[in-house]
């Protein structure tokens, strides 16, 4: 039944009638013709009325008078115009689960608002013979959100739904010689945009190409290449009868529906893509495609691309640019691969709706594996229990398989493509079913995915989305997961390849506990069948450009938002790479170099494991380094050669006869020679140790002086002390006295998810972390010592920290003034919330901004994050420390410090650490002020650089969407120690 439209006059019932479409043409490939084809991209007219109601009178009359129309580029989505500025389209919206608009309940009928936000475009082209003369022409949108109708030279050609795919009307009666006026209305609200639940800014507009494509008589329309791979080449082209098939490289010449075997070609895979240029000929047109020899198999309960299994080393990726949204140029397509193949990822699902059709043509030619994702989410009907949902209500089916279709029909020859996904979030339902059915009878050279088969009843492999780390065990151990509601492992899905659709959540600083996962779930041995890796949750952070930095959902006035769910991405909004793709490339990376520093002699001190799956190593080659304090003594190559796919090298690097204690072992892998995604040098993989000298020299001093009362506190070498026993000058530089510090400003992974169990960050204010008292219980003199203990709690609250400082001023060897600092911590009481660190800040000139210090570095890292530092000298600036995270949050954390100093023209600090090592972090403002900023903008230095040094800290996670840390990781009270020697500089 059509809804809306006996009640409104003039409303157009296509908006909301459950069919799909009404014109185009039956789906087909995107082909690389020589027939003519014209890029109607540019500046078109354009005026947005608020309802559909509302269009002009006669705009779509070529004669029409536009004057009032303004211009718009297309593609664009509208509402990226200006949006932190005058917005004359409106302004973007992010929600996540929720529906923009009221949502139907299941017995009605499906409305949507008359308020419905309508773009009139218009736009005038010339055509010349080579069109006119044309057998067919065809007018082609590759994407518009979410609903278009569509008129050429004032004949109404149809329209079409769903947003991400293409459509196609047959203008060949419409179009003429000379000048022609494409009229367009876009709405924002139709049935469709109950499919469209995506978790991502809402946006509208002809948003992807528009092309008017002439077809000749005796034409290529459409081609389904099957180009597999069993230890040789078999080419079929499905196409028009006749049609001449060549390759030149490897001498074929064949002819459409025609199985050939081709013996000299090599096979295609996302390590090694090789692909052959092919032509299709007619009489009238020649297509090129490019084809890659590769098969795909579920074999017992793997996956295998040419008999080989494959792991997914994978990202969730959304189309996404800070400044034009979801439309997307070919140098930003071409950035986002070049950036994941540089940084080890080999798998893309594409979430969750089809790219722009040229980014399929990179995946083929960078070389990736591709989950290739319909666009299809009805996540917001979750909050009626799933009821009314449209993959379990007949009167959609139709809708769902339109979009299955024209996803597999525009998509099917790449051979980068190895799975088709139905969709995601969308529950479960005979739709689903109906989808997956058609895939496999069509495509069946894929497999087929798709997370919300529960019952694991439909598809070929087995998904899931941020599964804790006891799930993943057990699905590699065959146990039954526990707490799981019904138990895995007990139906169909036993015999499935396993992949996590979603997993590390990237919001904020994290994800976490990559290098857990890794170990569980990508295989480091190679033979355990089943586990295929995952894709991480998600690639960018979609923040919108302001000028002045990134917003995210609520900064544009939604009445309701998800936030900053939306930044969430291992690269940030303009793509520079977060910490957290340098972990992923460090522990998911398939090239793996593992040093043990204590066994260079034994000549087996370091391993390289070719963790691919098809390629050896030649193309990389592997140098050491023996690094004294940041100073390279030694270099050399190790002799690794082309090892082969799964295969380990143990070798050694030479151990200096006089190890020091700031020695180190670097070893990396470049590559030797360009490749489309990297230059020659580029460093795939990079590990380092330390070397432990013989026996430890530890730093030679001598107590200078003894704690010396004055009317004021105490003196004690170049520190005073105040009455209350606190370190308040240094050297004649007034310090912010040191406390103990429990606190980190929340993480976006310390907030709430609904996975979690607890809302880490809300206990952890709770338990007033971030407004602890700290109160002096003694201040006494103990023969060379000063030994002052505080009290450190919350109001409110009894459960305290005692901490002993145990000041001693001394003099170094060289001649170095300064003190040392014993400081012991004890908890007392229970405390009921994880800590985000045991350590203290204290709050040094401004000026101090230099910093130098040997341990992890250069890059922020934290205990389950640390995989990409690397142990070494590091040099820096206070203001580079800082991950300008688009939500600020707690960041720069640097561990393993044996050695650190601030510095400015007037002095400085240098902190050795005598025990274990401890954290440090410096800012220009304090945690406090991160916490309280919401934007990047917000963060001013407030006249003091502070200095925070951990003797432990809070693991990141990924509990914005996933799993608590893992027990052992989370950090709670317990008692410390501390021993540091300050010395000044
Ligand atoms: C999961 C969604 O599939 C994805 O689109 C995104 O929203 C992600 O969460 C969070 O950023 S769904 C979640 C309920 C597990």
């Amino acid at each position: 039944m059509v809804a809306n439209a006996d009640t409104a006059h003039g409303y157009d019932d296509a908006l909301t009638n459950l069919i799909p479409w009404d014109g185009p043409i039956a789906p087909r490939a995107h082909l690389h013709t020589d027939a003519p084809a014209l890029d109607l991209s540019g500046t078109w007219r354009f005026r947005l009325v608020d309802s559909p109601h509302e269009t002009p009178e006669g705009f779509t009359d070529p004669e029409f008078d536009d004057r009032d129309f303004v211009d718009l580029a297309v593609p664009s989505c509208w509402q990226m115009t200006d949006p932190a500025g005058d917005a004359p389209f409106g302004r973007p919206a992010y929600l996540n689960v929720n529906y923009p608009i009221p949502v139907p309940a299941p017995d009605e009928d499906v409305v949507v608002p008359d308020e419905n936000p309508t773009g009139c475009y218009r736009h005038t082209f010339d055509v010349g013979s080579d069109f006119t003369d044309a057998e067919r022409v065809l007018l082609r949108f590759e994407g518009v959100d979410s609903f278009a109708r569509v008129w050429l030279n004032g004949t109404e050609l149809g329209w079409t739904k769903g947003s991400r795919l293409t459509a196609e009307f047959d203008v060949t009666a419409h179009v003429r010689p000379g000048r022609n006026v494409l009229a367009v209305a876009v709405s924002q609200w139709s049935d469709g945009t109950f499919l469209e639940d995506q978790d991502m800014w809402r946006m509208s507009g002809i948003f992807r190409e528009v092309t008017l494509l002439a077809r000749p008589h005796d034409g290529i329309d459409d081609l389904f290449v099957h180009a597999s791979w069993d230890d040789g080449a078999t080419l079929l082209i499905d196409g028009p009868e006749g049609a001449t098939v060549t390759i030149p490289e490897l001498d074929v010449t064949t002819s459409c529906n025609t199985t050939v075997t081709i013996p000299n070609a090599q096979p295609w895979t996302a390590e090694t893509p090789k692909l052959y240029d092919a032509t299709v000929s007619t009489s009238t047109e020649t297509v090129t495609v490019r084809i890659g020899f590769r098969t795909v198999a579920i074999d017992a309960d793997n996956i295998v691309v040419n008999g080989e299994k494959i792991i997914f080393r994978g990202v969730n990726r959304h189309e996404w640019h800070p400044r034009t949204g979801r439309t997307l140029d070919e140098e930003t397509m071409r950035a986002d691969l070049e950036l994941m193949k540089r940084h080890g990822i080999n798998a893309i699902r594409t979430s969750h709706y089809p790219p722009n059709a040229r980014f399929l043509d990179l995946c083929d030619e960078y070389g990736v594996w591709v989950l290739l994702e319909c666009d299809l989410e009805t996540h917001g009907f979750e909050w009626s229990d799933w009821k009314g949902n449209p993959t379990g209500d007949d009167r959609w089916y139709d809708c769902l398989l339109n979009r299955i279709q024209r996803t597999v029909e525009r998509d099917k020859n790449h051979p980068a493509i190895i799975g088709w996904s139905m969709g995601n979030e969308s529950h479960t339902g005979e739709g689903i079913r109906l989808m997956n059915e058609w895939v496999k009878h069509r495509d069946p050279s894929r497999f087929t995915h798709y997370e919300g088969d529960y019952a694991h009843a439909i598809c070929d492999v087995w998904s899931i989305m941020y599964p804790a780390m006891e799930w993943v065990e057990a699905v590699r151990d065959r146990t039954v997961m526990p707490g799981a509601d019904p138990a895995p492992q007990t139906g169909r899905e036993r015999g499935l390849p396993f992949l996590m659709c979603e997993f590390a959540h990237a919001m904020g600083n994290g994800p976490g506990e990559l290098a857990d996962y890794e170990e569980r779930c990508f295989d480091p041995h190679f033979h355990r069948d089943r586990m295929h890796g995952g894709f991480v949750w998600e690639w960018i952070d979609h923040g919108i450009d302001t000028g002045r930095g990134y917003a995210y959902g609520g900064d544009f006035g939604e009445p309701l938002h998800d936030s900053n769910f939306v930044c969430d991405g291992l690269v940030m909004p303009d793509r520079t790479p977060s910490p957290g793709l340098l972990e992923f490339a460090a522990t998911m990376g398939a090239v793996r170099i593992e040093i043990d520093g204590d066994h260079q002699h034994d000549g087996n001190g370091v391993t390289v494991i070719n963790r691919r799956d098809f390629a050896d190593l030649s193309d990389l080659e592997f140098r050491w380094q023996i690094l004294d304090d940041g100073e390279c003594v030694q270099a050399g190559m190790l002799d690794v050669g082309a090892l082969a796919a799964h295969h380990t090298w143990t070798g050694t690097v030479p151990r200096p006869d006089d190890v020091t204690d700031r020695m180190v072992v670097v070893v990396d892998a470049r590559l030797i020679d360009d490749t489309i995604w990297a230059p020659a040098g580029h460093v795939v993989a990079r590990t380092s140790a330390l070397l432990t000298p013989p026996s430890r020299p530890s730093l030679h001093v001598s107590t200078s002086s003894q704690p010396r009362r004055d009317g004021h506190g105490w003196s004690l070498g170049p520190a005073h002390f105040d009455r209350r026993g606190r370190l308040v000058t240094w050297g004649g530089a007034d310090l912010v006295a040191p406390v103990l510090d429990l606190f980190r400003a929340p993480i976006d992974n310390d907030r709430a998810s609904s996975l979690a169990r607890d809302n880490i960050g809300d206990v952890a204010l709770a338990a007033g972390l971030n407004r602890l008292v700290h109160t002096t219980t003694s201040v006494r003199q103990d023969g060379d010592d000063l030994v002052v203990v505080t009290r450190s709690a919350a109001a409110a609250a009894s459960n305290s920290m005692l901490a002993t400082w145990t000041w001693r001023a001394i003099r170094t060897d060289d001649g170095s003034e300064g003190i040392h600092l014993g400081l012991h911590v004890d908890p007392r009481g229970h405390w009921p919330a994880m800590l985000g660190r045991i350590g203290v800040t204290m709050g040094l000139p401004a000026e101090w901004t230099n910093v130098s210090w040997f341990g992890l570095g250069p890059t922020e890292n934290y205990p389950d994050s640390q995989r990409a530092a690397i142990w070494g000298r590091w040099n820096s600036t206070v203001a580079d420390l800082q991950t300008p995270y688009v939500m600020p949050q707690e960041n720069g954390l640097r561990q393993g410090i044996h050695e650190l100093t601030l510095s400015g023209p007037d002095g400085g600090l240098r902190l050795i650490a005598d025990g274990s090592k401890p954290a440090f972090a410096a800012r220009p403002w304090t945690s406090q002020a991160l916490m309280d900023a919401t934007h990047t903008w917000q963060l001013e230095p407030d006249g003091h650089t502070w200095l925070t040094v951990d003797a432990i800290s809070a693991p990141l996670g990924s509990t914005s969407c996933g799993p608590m840390p893992i027990m052992s990781h989370r950090l709670y009270a317990q008692p410390v120690d501390l021993s540091l020697t300050l010395l000044l500089v």
